[in-house]
């Protein structure tokens, strides 16, 4: 799972980074000739449980990976999204817009998140539309009235009334066929409110949720600045700091589940002497895709997955007492893989 942060420059786009990563990336002016790439591990309890039981050589959590990507600046955004941020976008597989709400002394625009939000928007849909029309282009001089053509024209239709993809209802055929654009409209997105120290429990600027919600986001909020700040500090030692802002678990934390329930991830799980690792997988997975997260010749040569719900596993203690309880089945390629599953895949190459 790659995430980018986008949004405009002097955003906090690096500072929220810092507090989701605990990296120290430089921020500020000047801090932007290249992205910052960082990993943050998804926290699981049951992988803690597994180990506790198979005591394995290793133990390995689901990760995001986040590019913090270099930002236009705003009052130049009539000119379009450059090439090279655009470039960057492409290749993730959700967006976080993250929004000002502070001061920013060396910007001259004053903060307006609802602003930011629908000319970011404005710009992914402008960037989008020229490469749909261009394609179009090409589909109608060959006049033939075919499938994709269709998609395309649909596609127009919706860019052209400044609304983002990410709205439309999309077949697995139609997905196929927009592949190879990596359209950046169309991919999920969350807006990440970046809030002034004392403002984090603070509700959203009036009308946000609204717009947001309009146009298929969900929001965030963070007191980016201070965050990054607590997340410098020993563990022990975060608590007492994020209860001051008014919020009750870390950056990363709230970050991690926001992003799941946007994305509609799950996390599968598998256990043994070697390693307990946890992987994630967008929801409605079927087994035999699920196995390709762990290798392509799983999915290749996939015969069965023998599983186990996690929640079964805690009761039973181990697995020959699941066995004994009948609470180990066996799944076939079709059935979808459910959050918690503990799964082990025969397969044959
Ligand atoms: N008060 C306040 N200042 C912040 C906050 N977040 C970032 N800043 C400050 O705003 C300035 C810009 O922050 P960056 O994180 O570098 O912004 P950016 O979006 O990465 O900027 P570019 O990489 O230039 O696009 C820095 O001086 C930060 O210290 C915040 O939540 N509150
Ligand atoms: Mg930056």
């Amino acid at each position: 799972m790659k995430v980018g942060l986008v949004g405009f420059a002097g955003s906090g786009k690096t500072t929220v980074f810092n507090a989701l990563t605990g990296l120290k990336a430089n921020t500020g002016l000047g801090a932007k000739e290249h992205a910052n790439l960082g990993m943050i591990k998804v926290p699981d309890p049951r992988i803690e449980f597994l180990a506790e039981v198979y005591k394995p050589k290793k133990k390995t959590l689901a990760e995001i990976a986040f590019v913090d990507v270099v930002g236009p600046e705003a009052k130049k955004s009539e000119k379009g999204l450059d090439s090279k941020l655009i470039a960057d976008m492409r290749v993730v597989d959700a967006l976080v817009h993250v929004v000002r709400v502070f001061d920013n002394p060396t910007l001259t625009q004053a903060p307006d998140a609802k602003r930011d939000l629908e000319a970011f928007e404005a710009e992914m849909v402008f960037s989008d539309l020229i490469m749909v029309e261009a394609k179009l282009d090409r589909l109608r001089k060959e006049g033939k009235k075919t499938p994709e053509r269709t998609l395309f024209e649909a596609l127009v239709t919706q860019l052209e009334a400044g609304k983002p993809l990410r709205l439309l209802d999309f077949s697995e055929a139609d997905r196929a066929m927009m592949t190879s654009f990596a359209f950046v409209s169309a991919k999920p997105c969350m807006v990440l409110v970046n809030v002034p120290d004392d403002q984090a429990s603070k509700p959203l600027p009036e009308g946000l949720e609204t717009m947001a919600r309009e146009r298929g986001v969900s929001v965030m909020m963070m007191a980016g600045r201070a965050e990054a700040e607590i997340s410098e500090l020993p563990p022990a030692e975060q608590l007492a700091f994020l209860s001051d802002l008014g919020v009750t678990a870390s950056a990363r934390d709230r970050f991690v589940n926001a992003v799941y329930a946007q994305l509609d991830l799950i996390s599968f799980l598998t256990a043994g002497d070697d390693e307990c690792r946890a992987w994630t997988l967008t929801r409605g997975t079927n087994a035999r895709r699920a196995a390709g997260k762990i290798h392509s010749d799983i999915e290749r040569g996939f015969i069965r997955a023998e599983v186990i719900a996690f929640n079964d596993f805690k009761t039973c203690g181990t697995e020959a007492k699941c066995r004994e309880a009948g609470k180990l089945r066996l799944e076939g390629k079709d059935y979808i893989v459910q959050d918690g599953d503990i799964t082990h895949f025969r397969f044959n190459v």
